[in-house]
């Protein structure tokens, strides 16, 4: 049996600054992705790393005082560090000043120009460093870019890539890959672009050197998008098509971005990969932008959000919940310090926890802390264990579409179920007039928390882990293979002392 595989990357990120809550957030959804597809089976690539090259690290490097190799592999670990602090599950994690990406990049390069899409030519117009992008003069909104950025006048020898030529083939492979650019409105805002027509893109520049050298031409060094979207491919094993990380894992999963550099990913990047003859990508996520209390994130303002800062203050898993829970995946949200506390008091604290806590501290209490011995199942107890046996399949589906707010409103119609349950059966009320009934029904309860932390392993690691481990479901029982009935917890297992595993968040004095 060949095991299915899965490809996901988060963007590659500009080491001028540190990590911020943007980055948090996308990686953060990719590990839920690639810890899920994990648990289901699938052999998992998950791919992060930094963005190293082009005018914004140069300027910020020289601001630093540092030579750009020295400043680069300053930062990038910075970035490297999140990770960790965060639990991600990263298999790679590439920079783009690596042997392994120049020799790919170059070679990308030999076969755009091979295939006749590079041509020298002159650019002149406007360049905004911050975005790393062109725009024409009539993109300009009073002067600037519309993204807000300055601008400058760029007037230097180029090589250009052919991307007029792309709007036909890009506009097929959109209606032939009708999920390759997610959510939906997005894709419309893409085709909708597309439409309007491509103008050739200028993929090199003259002006400065922080760059990978474009192959018989030192006096050109590439554009750092051309660069950096081919990270991607380069840690899929590119140059080598033949081997054997490439053949498993491209063409890419899921490329995960934000809002603001979704063109780049889904018009840019399937036409260097067509026209250098290689599959693009099966899809590109574009999720929304966080305010900090309503306001527009932004160094100007100061008010960029630290994830360590938050981590520290609510707890990783705390944080980890809020950001997939708190909006559908792919809008906008606001990070708010009640909607936080909120989100970790009710649905954590009060509901999740408290349903295993209830159950587990009674039967430290009144259970010889064993998993009990059921008796027959009530229709009760068959309709809340029902309602626990269907949520992997919906819970899948919800992930299959990154809709993760849903799949946990999906979790937490169980954790609501399973509460009501509990104060329907009262086990307490049992414990002298019928222990049977009791040991019955506390053994539901278990198999419902069973499976309800076997499906939020891949929000919050760390407490789910916690939480089998106070079931007694061995480390190797806890993949989706296992989520079954011919899995369930067996009578009699030694149950250890249960700890609280999600604290109330309580206001400092
Ligand atoms: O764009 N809320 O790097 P970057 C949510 N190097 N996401 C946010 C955000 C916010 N307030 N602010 C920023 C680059 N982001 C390129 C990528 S990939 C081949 C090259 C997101 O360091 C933003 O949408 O600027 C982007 O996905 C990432 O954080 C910032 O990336």
């Amino acid at each position: 049996m060949t095991t299915s595989r899965f490809y996901i990357s988060t963007p590659i990120y500009y080491v001028n600054d540190v990590p911020h809550i943007g980055h948090a957030y996308t990686t953060l959804a990719c590990d839920v992705m690639a810890r899920f597809k994990r648990l289901d089976g699938y052999d998992v690539m998950f791919l992060t790393g930094t963005d190293e090259h082009g005018q914004k690290v140069e300027t910020a490097a020289a601001a630093a005082g540092l030579d750009p190799l020295t400043f680069t592999a300053k930062v990038s670990k910075n970035f490297r560090d999140l990770l960790p602090a965060m639990n991600i599950s990263n298999d790679d994690f590439i920079r783009t000043t690596e042997p392994r990406h120049i020799l790919s990049v170059q070679e990308i390069w030999r076969r755009l120009v091979a295939n006749d899409h590079i041509y020298l030519g002159k650019y002149a117009g406007w360049y905004s460093v911050r975005d790393e992008a062109y725009f024409a003069e009539n993109e300009l909104v009073d002067g600037i870019a519309p993204t807000g950025a300055p601008v400058e006048w760029v007037e230097e020898p180029s090589y250009f890539f052919d991307l007029s030529k792309w709007q036909e083939p890009l506009l097929a492979f959109y209606e032939t890959n009708p999920d390759f650019i997610a959510p939906n409105s997005r894709r419309n805002e893409v085709i909708s672009f597309v439409s309007g027509g491509l103008r050739d893109l200028s993929v090199s520049r003259t002006s400065f050197k922080w760059g990978i050298p474009v192959p018989d031409d030192d006096a050109h060094i590439m554009y750092v998008w051309l660069d950096a979207l081919t990270n991607y491919i380069t840690a899929a094993g590119f140059p080598d098509t033949g081997g054997e990380t490439y053949q498993k894992f491209w063409p890419a999963d899921i490329h995960m971005v934000g809002k603001d550099i979704l063109r780049f990913h889904a018009v840019y990047w399937p036409a260097f990969l067509m026209a250098a003859g290689l599959e693009p990508p099966h899809r590109v996520f574009a999720h929304g932008w966080w305010t900090n209390e309503g306001q527009k994130i932004s160094k100007s303002v100061g008010n960029v959000i630290d994830p360590l800062e938050l981590i520290d203050t609510y707890g990783l898993d705390q944080v980890r919940y809020f950001l997939l829970r708190e909006v559908p995946f792919g809008n906008d949200g606001d990070l708010s310090r009640t909607a936080i506390i909120s989100r970790m008091n009710n649905d954590l604290a009060n509901d999740f926890g408290n349903l295993s806590q209830r159950v587990l501290g009674f039967i430290a209490k009144n259970g010889n802390a064993k998993v009990p011995t059921p008796g027959l199942f009530s229709d009760a107890d068959q309709a809340i264990l029902r309602l626990g046996e269907e949520l992997l399949a919906r819970t899948r589906t919800a992930y299959d579409n990154q809709a993760f707010n849903k799949a946990l409103e999906g979790v937490w119609e169980v954790v609501s179920a399973g509460n009501r349950y509990i104060d329907e059966q009262a086990p307490w009320a049992l414990r002298k007039t019928d222990p049977e009934r009791m040991a019955t029904v506390l053994y539901t309860l278990l198999e419902v928390i069973r499976r309800l932390a076997i499906v939020m392993q891949p929000v919050v690691p760390g407490s789910a882990d916690r939480m089998l481990d106070q079931l007694s479901v061995p480390a190797d029982a806890r993949d989706f293979a296992h989520f079954g009935t011919n899995h369930k917890l067996t009578p009699g297992t030694d149950l250890p002392k249960p700890e609280p595993i999600f604290p109330r968040y309580v206001e400092a004095e």
